[in-house]
């Protein structure tokens, strides 16, 4: 029997053979003692409840309309390396609070986060960043993580705080975007509480859905970016296994285990409560590294209310398709069974459209009076995989507040390819460049100085005033692409098969916005923004080899407000002071695009 079969059968993980401790570190995520949310407002109450008062998802424009609460949320983060073993593997990882997944970070709309970032990275000793996914981070780019862009790293040994508002509501996530920092285990969630659209009973919060590696991270991407006539040359590595708030099992018999590991068979898997009748909220995210995730509730449908920080009106569905960084808040009903009753959740790695050997994620979900010691027995919806990786359909994504398309003023394609270069290493392209990182150079932070003139690798399109910028990306290769946007979520005008035709679009005076869209494999995706942020905003494959491999482009948005408008706060001065001083006397191994 496969490993899947005996976890089903009830003989593997649902009595765990590894504590917490020894899988998640200090973190709670997968537990049926970790809270539901909101779980801030015991320590930090608000003295007149909810702070955004008669604002409403309908009728406020989310972009102009945040409220400024004056309530600071403060969270101190420290950053190490540990060995832990989330699916019974032991393996090094990075930490955040020592915890795996990372800790929640929460608060309500228009509250400001202040986040100081210790990186205690040593042996060996890596800068770092973090990136706050999703926020529009207007009026504070330099504050939005990226290195490079807008900030310089965060040297080893030193610490750099946040200060940023929270600017859209919903479920989101935080994450390194040094390298691929974030395949070795550095993120965690981030839910900002708003206005509702919808009625629900019960936020189960979290559910992180995450392909995932036993190879360290550094080690794949000294593969990814190895010569093709090098022995460990593998631009898109497989995936050992799918988890689920950072818990799976896995069968340790199909690997040979060294000298300075362990594994453990049947190290548990995540547990969720049900309240019978009670409608659920579970906020879903893919914050893995490659794969492409299709996660489904036996016996249940799910309500999607989001995609990404966009109410959409209700549709209901049995299947999510989420690609690497999008997010969709789904509402689940208890009502498939009796009080006792027990079902699978389960989320599968598309094998069409990632590379994994273990597809599978499996959670178990508990109505009320059922035996958590038990495995559910519930059967799977049975709803193969079309294998377009593609998102939902766009005419099923209608924002709940509508936003109608500007004419664009300007109109730029940019297609996605790869080639090998002289040295035979596999690179990407964006719009005919391979990006790479001056770690020691943030873009913003020369834009500010007024120099405008940039490296071709650095792989920067200027939009000077342009107050309408549409981007048409056509990808006629053989990969799907996650593709992210800072600072904006994006008007997707048209996505599907072939290049853009130049005049098809869905979604009329009302088209799916979200801050990742896929873009599938010989198709097409058509998006736009309003010049309403002025900064450096990173556009980006969301697939963490491929942005290594340079699949990745900066863009300028109003450079002259840049230059004059906002004064750089002084920490981030200091904190290129800190990292050149830093990477004078140590060697930096930027094998990488360094994103
Ligand atoms: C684990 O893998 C081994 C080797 O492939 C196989 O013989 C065994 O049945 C598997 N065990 C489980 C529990 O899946
Ligand atoms: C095990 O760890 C030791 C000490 O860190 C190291 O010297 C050795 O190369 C490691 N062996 C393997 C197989 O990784
Ligand atoms: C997920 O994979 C399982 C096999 O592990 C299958 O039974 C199920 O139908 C799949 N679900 C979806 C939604 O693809
Ligand atoms: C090819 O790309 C790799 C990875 O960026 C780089 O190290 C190497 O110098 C490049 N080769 C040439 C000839 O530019
Ligand atoms: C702008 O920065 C680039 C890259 O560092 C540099 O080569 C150039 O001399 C600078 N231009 C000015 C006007 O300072
Ligand atoms: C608008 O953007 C294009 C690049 O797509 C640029 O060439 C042009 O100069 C910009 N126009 C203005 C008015 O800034
Ligand atoms: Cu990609």
């Amino acid at each position: 029997m496969s490993l899947i079969g005996h976890i089903l059968s009830g003989a593997l993980g649902i009595v765990a053979s590894l504590s917490q401790q020894q899988t998640n570190g200090a973190s709670k995520w997968g537990t049926l003692s970790n809270a539901q949310l909101p779980q801030f407002l015991s320590n930090n109450p608000l003295p007149w409840g909810f702070p955004w008062g008669p604002l409403t998802a309908k009728g406020d424009n989310p972009y102009t309309s945040a409220p400024d609460t004056g309530i600071i949320r403060a969270y101190d983060f420290t950053i190490q390396r540990g060995q832990i073993a989330p699916d019974g593997y032991m393996k090094d990882v990075l930490l955040i609070n020592g915890q795996f997944p990372g800790p929640l970070l929460e608060a309500n709309w228009g509250d400001t986060f202040i986040i100081t970032v210790h990186n205690q990275i040593v042996a060996p000793t890596e800068g770092t960043a973090l990136h706050w996914h999703g926020l529009l981070q207007k009026g504070s780019p330099w504050f939005d993580g990226v290195p490079a862009v807008q900030q310089c790293p965060i040297a080893p040994g030193t610490s750099f705080t946040y200060t940023f508002k929270a600017d859209l509501y919903g479920s989101s996530w935080y994450h390194s975007h040094y390298s691929a920092q974030l395949a070795g285990g550095l993120f965690g969630p981030m839910i900002i509480h708003g206005p509702s659209h919808v009625p629900y009973d019960i936020d189960l919060g979290p559910v992180m859905l995450s392909d995932y590696y036993h190879t360290e991270y550094f080690k794949l991407v000294e593969g990814a970016m190895a010569s093709i006539t090098d022995a460990n040359f593998n631009p898109a590595p497989a995936s050992d296994n799918n988890l689920i708030n950072g818990k799976m099992n896995f069968n340790c018999s199909t690997v040979a285990v060294g000298d300075n590991t362990s594994c453990s068979s049947n190290a548990g898997i995540s547990k969720f409560k049900f309240t019978s009748g009670k409608t659920h909220r579970l906020r879903l995210m893919n914050v893995g590294g490659e794969g492409l995730q299709r996660f489904s509730i036996d016996g249940h449908s799910m309500t999607v209310i989001a995609n990404d920080f966009v109410p959409v009106k209700p549709y209901t569905t049995k299947v999510v398709t989420l690609g690497i960084g999008q997010r969709s808040d789904v509402l689940v009903t208890a009502n498939a069974g009796r009080s006792d009753s027990a079902f699978w959740m389960r989320s599968n790695i598309s094998t069409i459209c990632g590379i994994t050997t273990q597809p599978a994620a499996l959670a178990a979900i508990y109505y009320d009076r059922a035996d958590t010691s038990k495995s559910p027995t519930s059967t799977a919806w049975d709803i193969p995989d079309p294998g377009t990786c593609a998102n939902d359909d766009l005419s099923l994504t209608v924002p709940y507040y509508p936003i109608a398309p500007s004419t664009p003023s300007t109109t730029q394609t940019l297609e996605i390819n790869y080639h090998f270069n002289e040295t035979g290493h596999f690179l990407w392209t964006l719009g005919a460049n391979t990006f790479r990182a001056d770690y020691n150079q943030p873009i913003l932070l020369m834009a500010n100085k007024g120099n405008f003139t940039y490296p071709d690798d650095w792989n920067v399109h200027n939009y000077g005033t342009n107050t309408t910028i549409r981007i048409v990306v056509n990808n006629p290769g053989p990969a799907a692409h996650p593709m992210h946007l800072h600072g904006h979520n994006m008007q997707i005008i048209s996505e599907g098969p072939g290049n853009w035709d130049g005049v098809s679009t869905t979604g009329g005076n009302n088209p799916q916005r979200r801050d990742v869209q896929l873009v599938r494999n010989g198709g097409h995706m058509v998006m736009q923004f309003n010049a309403d942020n002025p900064g450096v905003w990173p556009f980006h494959c969301h697939i963490a080899w491929h942005v290594s491999g340079g699949l990745y482009a900066n863009l300028i948005e109003r450079p002259a407000d840049i230059a004059k408008d906002t004064p750089l706060p002084q920490v981030l001065t200091q904190m290129c002071q800190d990292w050149s001083s830093w990477s004078t006397g140590n060697i930096v191994d930027q094998i990488d695009s360094g994103l």
